[in-house]
C-alpha cells in the first residue's frame, strides 16, 4: 500500500435513475412522473424484468430486477416505457468524457458509473467545491442528475455516492471512515451479496461494525480469497488504484463555450487544443488510431456527428488534425456551435504494427 495512502481523494460519481431520467430528459412531460423502463408489463401479464425506475415510482415499492408483472401490480399508473441502450449508450459515453477531463486516473465500472483519482486537489474544501462543479456540468450538458461520493478510497467513495441519493454530494475525510461506516449493513460493502449478508446475518453480524469484530482468519475460512477483502474493507482500507481498464476503445474529449460560438477560428482553435490531448493520452497507451470523429452540438441540443476511417492507423498528429479540420469543414452548418469535440477510435497496438507499403515509402 503506498504510504500516502490516506492522502489520496478518490471520488465515485453514479447517475441517479439512469435510464429513466434520459428518457424524462428526452420528454419533460413525464417530469415528476413514476417511469419505470423495461418489458412491456401487458396489463399485468408481461414477462420481463424492470431495468429501473425514477424515484417517484420506486415511492410504490418498484426497484430493477423486479418481475414487470409485479411493477405493474405495485403501479398501473406508471408510464412504462422500454429500454432504449443506443440513446443510454450515448448519453453515457457523453457523462465520460465529461468525467475524464478531471482526472487522468479515471475508471469507468458501468454504464453510468465511474472512479476519479482526484488526489492533485489536495483537500476536501476543494474537492467539494470540484464535486459541485461536475454536478453542474453533467446537468447542464445532459440534463440528468448524478450522486457523488468522495472519500479516502474507492469503497468509501463508492459507498458515499449512494448515501444520499438522488442528486447527493457525500464527503467522508480519513478521520471519519470508522464512524461513517460502522452503523451501515454489512451488505454494503461491494462484494457481500445477497447470500454473503445472510450467513453473516446467521452469525449475528448486521452491521460493519459487528463485521469488524471478525478476525480475519475466520473471514477467509468463512468465504475465502475475498474474506481478507471483506476485513479491510469493513475498516475503509481498500488500496486499489483507480486505472482505465486495458483495451478502451475510444479517447475523445469535448469543450463546451461560455458563449455560443459562430466564428470558425475560434472551433479551428478548439479542435488543434483538443487533438493535441487525445494524441497525448493515445500515445502513452501505446495505442495508433483508425477513425476519427467531429461532433458538434449547435444551440437548442442539436447533435450532429460524423466519423472518418483512415487507410491504415496513425500516430501522426498532424494527420489526425487534418481529418478532424476536414470533417468540421464537411459537416458545419454555419450555426451557432454550443460544444465542440473530437473522437479517435478502431485502436491497434504500436508495436504489433507491421510497418505497410505507403508508411515506409513516405520515410525518407
Ligand atoms: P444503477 O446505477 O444501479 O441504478 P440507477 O442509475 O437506475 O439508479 P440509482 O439512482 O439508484 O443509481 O444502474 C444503472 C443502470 O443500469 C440503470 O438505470 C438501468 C440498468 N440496470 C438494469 O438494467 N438492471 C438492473 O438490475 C440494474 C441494477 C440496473
Ligand atoms: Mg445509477
Amino acid at each position: 500500500m503506498p504510504e500516502d495512502e490516506d492522502q489520496r481523494i478518490i471520488f465515485h460519481i453514479d447517475m441517479d435513475s439512469f435510464y429513466a431520467s434520459v428518457e424524462v430528459r428526452e420528454r419533460p412531460e413525464l417530469t415528476g412522473k413514476p417511469v419505470v423502463i423495461g418489458a412491456d408489463p401487458k396489463e399485468g401479464h408481461g414477462r420481463g424484468v424492470v431495468s429501473t425506475c425514477s424515484y417517484e415510482a420506486r415511492a410504490f415499492g418498484i426497484r430493477s430486477a423486479m418481475p414487470i408483472s409485479n411493477a405493474y401490480r405495485k403501479c398501473p399508473e406508471c408510464v412504462f416505457l422500454p429500454v432504449n441502450m443506443p440513446l443510454y449508450s450515448k448519453v453515457s459515453e457523453n457523462v465520460m468524457e465529461i468525467l475524464r477531463q478531471h482526472s487522468e486516473k479515471f475508471r469507468q465500472v458501468s454504464i453510468d458509473e465511474a472512479y476519479l483519482d482526484m488526489s492533485h486537489l489536495e483537500d476536501y474544501k476543494t474537492a467539494e467545491i470540484v464535486g459541485y462543479r461536475i454536478k453542474e456540468q453533467i446537468k447542464e450538458e445532459e440534463k440528468i442528475t448524478c450522486s457523488v461520493g468522495i472519500g479516502p478510497s474507492m469503497v468509501i467513495a463508492k459507498i458515499s455516492s449512494d448515501y444520499n441519493k438522488p442528486d447527493g454530494l457525500t464527503i467522508v475525510k480519513p478521520e471519519d471512515v470508522m464512524n461513517f461506516l460502522a452503523p451501515m449493513p454489512a451488505g454494503k460493502i461491494p462484494g457481500i451479496g445477497r447470500k454473503s449478508a445472510a450467513k453473516l446475518e446467521k452469525n449475528g453480524i448486521i452491521t460493519i461494525a459487528d463485521l469488524r469484530k471478525c478476525d480475519v482468519q475466520s473471514l477467509i475460512s468463512a468465504f475465502g480469497r475475498h474474506g481478507e477483502a471483506m476485513y479491510w474493507m469493513a475498516r475503509g482500507t481498500d488500496n486499489r488504484e483507480v486505472r482505465e481498464r486495458e483495451g478502451r476503445k475510444s479517447i475523445g474529449r469535448q469543450t463546451t463555450y461560455e458563449e455560443d460560438v459562430t466564428d470558425t477560428a475560434v472551433i479551428m482553435e478548439s479542435i488543434n487544443r483538443i487533438c493535441r490531448d487525445i494524441h497525448r493520452r493515445m500515445s502513452k497507451q501505446g495505442y495508433r488510431c483508425r477513425t476519427i470523429t467531429v461532433k458538434i452540438r449547435y444551440s437548442g441540443f442539436i447533435d450532429r456527428t460524423r466519423s472518418k476511417s483512415l487507410s491504415r492507423h496513425t500516430e501522426n498528429l498532424s494527420e489526425i488534425m487534418n481529418t478532424a479540420e476536414k470533417i468540421f469543414e464537411e459537416l458545419y452548418e454555419n450555426k451557432p456551435v454550443r460544444s465542440f469535440g473530437v473522437t479517435i477510435s478502431g485502436f491497434e497496438n504500436r508495436d504489433s504494427h507491421q510497418t505497410g507499403l505507403n508508411e515506409f515509402l513516405s520515410v525518407k
